[in-house]
């Protein structure tokens, strides 16, 4: 009763101060709150990215202003539509606008969007000198405009051009020049070999696979990675098994599981691939526990390579932790590893190997484990279950294309596959009935994909990610889900008919200058006939006491300083002049997500060896394994996680910290209003995110940025909790 006193005060206060503020426009609290505004400090939001310059229209003599693309507060860190278009709340902040009376015949000032070529305007609304957040904003490429009008409910724009500014994103333009110069190398000659030859035969690299509707220049298609070939090989692939579905395995405190990491074939598009599996079951087994369980896995390593498990999320003990030359030696070809496991939190959570996951991980080594809480109603009702993996797989004609043996291929934006799969499967269906509420637990295990996911004429409702239960039930229009993330989700499907499972993305063609939609169906819902009665408790969004009551013991911990700031950058050494001169002319706008692979030919080509990723300490200077940080157990630790736009090339990253759970308190500067304990969150380029760590498990333990290829190139950490 006295947290949810002090919490309703909290929220009163803050409601009551930021009406104050919006009253007095020049409050000195809120100038502060802009990082539009002021010199330009360190380990803020990229105003670059995020902020609009308005200069003033001709003939207008006083006047200025700047536009903040903020974000409204959101369950996940990227704002973005259902179909994919980035959604900005703007705040304009206007200084020396002198009465609109002194211009003509006019009585206000009123802000519009517009599209670059005008044929779309839309209001957005009154504004004046001082601060003024207004509707959100989701175009591809914008300009603002704020005119002199006649009256405040004019719905068009007639009055006088006052001020003006473009969307960071209406720089990307297509290059020309480059375009014309580059585009005269010759195409190479070796391009059409088959690169899935013989056993016996060595492998080559050929080109890699086009999306389609993307251009790429010729100097691009001649890049070949600098490394080995790789694909796995067996010597008798007669011998190798077919692989297996998935198992449901339910185990017990003091059970033991033995899980081999192994070789399979699997049917592809009429051809058929060598891929590795779990005990032959691609997804691995779905371990089911009860929260506090304790079990063992004793692993065995069949592969033709070292390897080693992760328990995603679960703070487990350190040397279960499955972290090659950290927690643990990695396990030999042929070798053994007992892992101990112990299950403090609800959710689901996963497991794959910690030896290069761009290859492990992405040929099928990954599995979901199932913590169930004591509690029967810890989630609101459902009629069923279904447990997603979302993945991709990058193929061709020949089938799968080769891997870099010593060192990554596709280091820049990650291994981007052309084939999407749900549970291993390239067709995805569930038939349920009509009005039947279906809990998706859902886990991105694609290498560098982030997916935007919705299924169109369903309402759903985000109820739980990484580790546990949201504060309470939000409403979502689609699902942003990066690399290793989370998120378990209510949908009802009302009917009739099937419904698709969609990824609705904006990719961008970087030689055209421009935004595109991607829409890829990973399958379908069928509904049947028999219609249900319904689930009222539907309808209504549920709060969890228990997560808000273990989250209020944070909240005093919220406001202090930040305590560590880790910089997300990167630096090339040896790449292609091609590949640099491209990098530079795209170094003028990046996306906050790079949602698909649209570079295909210089990302694929770049390896581990030419790309170091790289995490800083601001305070030190260190970087990546250089960092050792170290926390008493117990600890409560603010840690500022800033993407650095400047960097060469400026793209999101999901972080990993291992061991430990934290709250993501606030994007870009907007704090969270409905927390949950994360073990992974999303940065987009250009932004910061400020995350209080819970720094309650003894152990030395890994953070690191789970792209797959940014990881085999460095993007790693440690620090100790003692
Ligand atoms: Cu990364």
């Amino acid at each position: 009763m006295g947290a949810a006193i002090r919490y309703g005060t909290v929220r009163w206060l803050i409601s009551r101060v930021g009406v104050f503020a919006l009253a007095c426009p020049l409050s000195p609290l809120l100038a502060q709150t802009s990082f539009c505004e002021g010199p330009e400090a360190a380990g803020t939001p990229s105003r670059d990215l995020y902020c609009i310059e308005l200069v003033p229209a001709v003939g207008i003599r006083a006047g200025t202003g700047r536009v903040e693309l903020g974000r409204t507060a959101s369950p996940f860190t990227v704002d973005v539509t259902a179909d994919g278009r980035l959604r900005y709340t703007p705040t304009f902040t206007l200084t020396g606008l002198g009465q609109p009376s002194s211009l003509g015949p006019y009585s206000t000032y009123v802000a519009w969007v517009a599209s670059p070529a005008m044929e779309t305007i839309e209001r957005l609304g009154v504004v004046s000198n001082g601060r003024t957040v207004l509707p959100a904003i989701s175009l591809d490429k914008f300009t603002i405009l704020i005119t002199a009008e006649a009256s405040v409910a004019t719905q068009e724009m007639k009055g006088r051009l006052v001020l003006r500014g473009m969307s960071p994103s209406t720089r990307l333009q297509p290059p020309d020049f480059m375009q014309f110069a580059l585009g005269s190398a010759p195409a190479d000659s070796t391009g059409h070999a088959h690169h899935a030859a013989a056993p016996g035969d060595s492998l080559r690299w050929t080109m890699v696979p086009m999306p389609a509707g993307i251009s790429m220049l010729p100097a691009e298609m001649t890049l070949r990675p600098n490394a080995t070939p790789y694909l796995p090989r067996p010597s008798n692939p007669a011998a190798v098994p077919m692989v297996q579905p998935r198992q449901l395995v339910r185990l017990g405190s003091g059970d033991t599981l033995r899980l081999t990491a192994g070789i399979v074939r699997r049917p592809f598009k009429g051809d058929t691939l060598t891929m590795f599996a779990f005990n032959g079951q691609q997804p691995g087994p779905l371990l089911q526990v009860a929260q506090g369980a304790e079990v063992t896995v004793e692993l065995t390593n069949a592969l033709d390579q070292p390897t080693t498990i992760h328990w995603h999320g679960i703070r487990l003990d350190n040397a279960n932790d499955g972290v090659p030359d950290l927690t643990q030696q990695p396990v030999a070809p042929g070798g053994r590893f007992t892992y101990r496991l112990r299950f403090p939190d609800a959710g689901i959570y996963w497991y794959h190997p910690h030896v290069r996951e761009d290859i492990q991980q992405d040929l099928g080594l990954y599995g979901n484990l199932m913590v169930r809480s004591p509690r029967a109603d810890y989630f609101s009702p459902a009629n069923r279950e279904e447990v997603l993996m979302l993945d991709d797989l990058l193929a061709d004609d020949n089938g799968l294309v080769p891997f870099g043996e010593g060192t990554p291929t596709h280091a820049l934006m990650g291994r981007f596959g052309n084939v999407m799969l749900v549970n291993g499967e390239p067709r995805y269906e569930l038939e349920v009935g009509r009005r039947d509420v279906v809990r998706f637990f859902l886990t991105n295990v694609s290498n560098t994909r982030t997916f935007n996911l919705s299924f169109p004429g369903a309402r759903m409702k985000v109820v739980a990610s990484d580790v546990g239960n949201y504060e309470r039930e939000a409403w979502v229009e689609s699902v942003v889900i990066a690399p290793a993330e989370r998120y378990v989700v209510h949908v009802r499907f009302d009917g009739p008919g099937s419904v698709p499972l969609v990824n609705r993305v904006r990719a961008l063609d970087h030689l055209y200058g421009r935004f595109y939609s991607e829409t890829d169906t990973l399958g379908y819902v069928l509904l049947s006939s028999m219609l249900r009665i319904g689930n009222q408790s539907f309808d209504s969004l549920r709060a969890d006491e228990a997560t808000r009551a273990d989250i209020a013991r944070y909240r005093r911990h919220m406001t202090r300083p930040v305590d560590k700031t880790l910089v997300l950058t990167m630096e090339t050494t040896g790449l292609p002049f091609f590949t640099r001169q491209i990098m530079q002319l795209d170094s003028i706008y990046f996306t906050p997500v790079e949602w698909s692979g649209t570079m295909p030919g210089m990302n694929w080509a770049a390896t581990g060896d030419q790309v170091r990723w790289i995490l800083r300490d601001a305070a030190t200077g260190k970087e990546n394994m250089d960092i050792d940080w170290s926390f008493r157990r117990g600890d409560v630790v603010k840690v500022r996680l800033a993407n650095e736009r400047r960097s060469f090339h400026g793209m999101q990253h999901p972080i990993h910290f291992h061991g430990q759970r934290f709250l993501v308190l606030s994007v870009n500067g907007v704090p969270n209003t409905n927390l949950v304990w994360k073990d992974t969150v999303l940065l987009p380029a250009g932004a910061t995110a400020d995350i209080l760590l819970d720094a309650s498990n003894p152990g030395r333990w890994m953070v690191h940025c789970h792209i797959a290829e940014h990881l085999s190139a460095h993007m790693m950490m440690a620090f100790t909790v003692q």
